[in-house]
């Protein structure tokens, strides 16, 4: 045995080299790793009594791509396309053998290798989409090549991985390997050693980049399939033109494309905010001052209390990873409805073929239903999701302390009350959290953790490591009205509210919001979630715009009109009536009303967000200006490719924000702008968030 370095091994077994790298978390391909690699398959080439290699890794996974952690940093020697190349040219058979996520760099150190034999519950995959980039060592130019045009388009637009049986189906993989799969790699190339002769190299091989369907008809579906999901970002596209040059160019032409692709999209803005977050996320689900030691409570059976919209969605989540879940209703026939709503869910998903039938019974199965409270008794997390009413959600924690076992933790899904006053209504309040899932619950990926003054800092372990189990991404935050993400977007909408009144349209505010990135403007929203919401209607006095529109029965899409106008399907139009009453509205109280720039509904709709970013950050809320953008892209719909409101000001700078909110100040004459103190110390000191 020779350690090649310290994070790879280079073994020679019967005649053949055993290249392992073993560089926990996921043997990311760092200088180290390139460099251990790049001398074992040089010293297995120098030694005669090598006939074949095998590349391995040791650990949880196969290599999962480049290190991410790098990029920014001046690429050292040996590149990685250097060690690609050494595997390619290689005169001796070289197998890769792949266990865990074979991913980005991972996989094209695969396609570099003349064969691959995989373990059954192997996987593969080219995310660097998801990262603004394209798979830049070969990827897009060897994938079409292994899988065909269609499947490497599909791999690489949507960054999503594919299983072993489908690797072996569509010829990625030449071998699904038994229980050892290192024996079953040494087997694999030591015969193929022995029968000599060529051994095959994915660049050379062009039978699969031509079908039946002619290429362009295959482009244009796929270009036409992602264009919603994919608006407004660069590296589908980027992906999708080095697949062409693949079929259209010779492999070392593609290459160039890829290459000079490949650098465009890692220079640029996009893809330096997605690789940010891909870090923020992960850092998200870390609490700092939590002992180690501290324990981990049992989460085997969950209550959740309203069986509407949200508590039904709360509830599959639960379903969903095999937790059974009782959902407390006040009555048989609301709990019925709730039952009968998730069974149509999950019944919908199959019919897209997106579930299996079986599988709609066994989550239904694990799905029951009761009429107090009681039921809830052997519930190791109750979840409470009525409306928002303080007295209401205090008698149900007043009663849940009576029913609930000791250890239960006791959850509201409050989006803005105050959780230390519900926690109050409790003799426990070291069992109370917020749990503030995001509509639709079984979908949206956010999971704001509302950690009250006394919430235990066990009972914020146990949820932080339940969010991961029901696939959540967690952010841990404390309380304010609305906690991060609702007090954040109060504030723009106050302002969006401000700009129609100073005679922007509401279309023309919308408009902008839609174009920087977020799938719908603030007033579509506010007409989807209900404008209604908070409204008291005995006390309305036509104080707002939103009051006058609730008061004409213009609540929002449910009534087919709010903002807008609403067609059968939902499809919004700009409202002659409502243009007419917010002028009418800017008249009654004093504005006067103008023409107003994209650009300053932009920055009075998006400033005013990083400024309270900045707030929460000074008062402790959030733990971390990153936690604040995961909230918005996994809550809000914030672009990723913009990174969150608190890496956008740092792109923007922070001393230009300043000087706009100051701007701002000085053109309203209204002390809402007035930057926080943090913000502007960091501006000084030349810092970021
Ligand atoms: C690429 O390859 C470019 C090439 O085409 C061209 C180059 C020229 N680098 O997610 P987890 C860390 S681009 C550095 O919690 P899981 C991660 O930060 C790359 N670090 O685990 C975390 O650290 P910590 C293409 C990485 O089990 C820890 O590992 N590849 C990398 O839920 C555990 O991660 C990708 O985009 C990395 N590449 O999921 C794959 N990957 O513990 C990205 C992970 O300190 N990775 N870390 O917070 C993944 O998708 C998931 O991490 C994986 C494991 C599925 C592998």
């Amino acid at each position: 045995m020779v350690a090649v370095n310290n994070k790879v091994r280079l073994d020679i077994e019967q005649g053949v080299a055993v290249i392992s790298i073993d560089s926990p978390p996921v043997n990311a391909l760092s200088h180290a790793v390139r460099e251990g690699i790049y001398n074992g398959v040089n010293q297995a080439l120098a030694d005669d009594s090598v006939g074949g290699i095998v590349v391995l890794c040791e650990g949880r996974t196969f290599i999962a791509g480049a290190d991410i952690s790098e990029f920014g940093s001046a690429p050292k020697e040996p590149h990685l396309h250097t060690i690609l190349e050494a595997l390619d040219q290689s005169t001796k058979p070289v197998v890769a053998a792949i266990h865990g996520t074979a991913l980005g760099g991972g996989l094209e150190t695969a396609l570099c290798c003349n064969y691959r034999i995989a373990s059954a519950n192997a996987k593969f995959g080219l995310p660097e989409v998801h990262l603004g980039l394209l798979p830049g060592a070969g990827g897009t130019q060897r994938l079409p090549r292994i899988v065909g045009v269609e499947k490497a388009l599909s791999m690489v637009t949507s960054g999503a991985p594919i299983g072993a049986e489908d690797a072996l189906k569509t010829g990625l993989i030449d071998l699904m390997a038994g229980e050892d799969l290192r024996a079953n790699a040494i087997d694999f190339i030591r015969d193929k050693a022995a029968i000599g002769g060529d051994h095959p190299r994915v660049r050379d091989n062009q039978e699969k980049l031509s079908s039946s369907v002619p290429n362009e008809e295959i482009f244009a579906g796929v270009r036409k399939m992602i264009a919603r999901k994919t608006r407004g970002f660069l590296a589908p596209e980027y992906n999708i033109q080095c697949i062409e040059a693949a079929v259209s160019k010779p492999f070392d032409e593609g290459m160039k494309t890829e290459g000079k692709l490949f650098m465009e999209l890692m220079s640029g803005a996009q893809s330096k905010a997605q690789q940010y977050f891909f870090f923020a996320e992960r850092q998200a689900s870390k609490v700092d001052g939590i002992d180690k030691t501290t324990p981990e409570l049992q989460i085997a059976k969950v209550g959740v209390i309203g069986g509407g919209l949200m508590g039904g969605g709360i509830a599959m989540n639960m379903a969903n990873v095999g937790i059974p879940v009782t959902i407390v209703e006040t009555n048989q026939t609301a709990l019925d409805r709730g039952l009968g709503t998730i069974r149509k869910n999950y019944e919908n998903t199959a019919s897209k073929g997106r579930l299996r039938l079986e599988d709609v019974e066994t989550r239904c199965n694990l799905i029951n239903g009761a009429l107090d409270v009681d039921a809830l008794a052997d519930c190791d997390l109750i979840i409470e999701a009525v409306f928002e009413n303080m007295a209401v959600k205090k008698d149900i924690f007043s009663r849940l302390d009576v029913v609930a076992k000791p250890t239960a933790i006791l959850a509201s899904n409050t989006s803005a009350l105050d959780l230390n006053e519900i926690a109050q209504a409790t003799s426990r309040p070291e069992s109370v959290i917020g749990l503030h899932f995001f509509s639709p619950a079984n979908v949206m990926k956010l999971l704001e953790i509302v950690r009250g003054d006394k919430t235990s800092d066990s009972v914020i372990k146990t949820c932080m490591a339940f969010a991961k189990k029901i696939k959540k991404v967690a952010t841990l935050v404390g309380v304010c009205p609305g906690f991060v993400g609702n007090r954040i977007l109060f504030m723009r909408q106050h302002q969006a509210n401000l700009v129609a009144l100073e005679g922007a349209p509401v279309s023309q505010v919308d408009k902008v919001l839609f174009d920087f990135g977020f799938p719908m403007g603030a007033f579509q929203m506010a007409d989807l979630a209900g404008l209604d919401l908070g409204w008291d209607k005995d006390n309305s006095n036509s104080e707002t715009v939103k009051d006058r529109l609730c008061e004409m029965g213009r609540c929002g899409q449910k009534t087919r009109s709010g903002f807008y106008d609403y067609d059968d399907s939902r499809r919004p139009a700009p409202s002659a009536v409502v243009a007419d009453l917010i002028a009418d509205h800017a008249q009654k109280t004093g504005v006067i009303q103008r023409q107003i720039s994209d650009q300053e509904i932009l920055d009075r709709c998006i400033l005013p967000m990083v400024n309270e970013g900045a707030k929460i950050l000074e008062e402790g809320i959030a733990m971390r200006a990153s936690d604040i953008d995961v909230v918005y892209v996994y809550g809000y719909g914030w672009p990723i490719y913009r990174g969150g409101p608190m890496h956008y000001a740092n792109s923007l700078g922070l001393s230009e924000v300043v000087a706009k909110l100051r701007a701002y100040q000085q053109q309203t004459g209204d002390d809402f702008w007035e930057p926080s103190p943090l913000l502007v110390s960091l501006a000084e000191q030349g810092g970021q968030f």
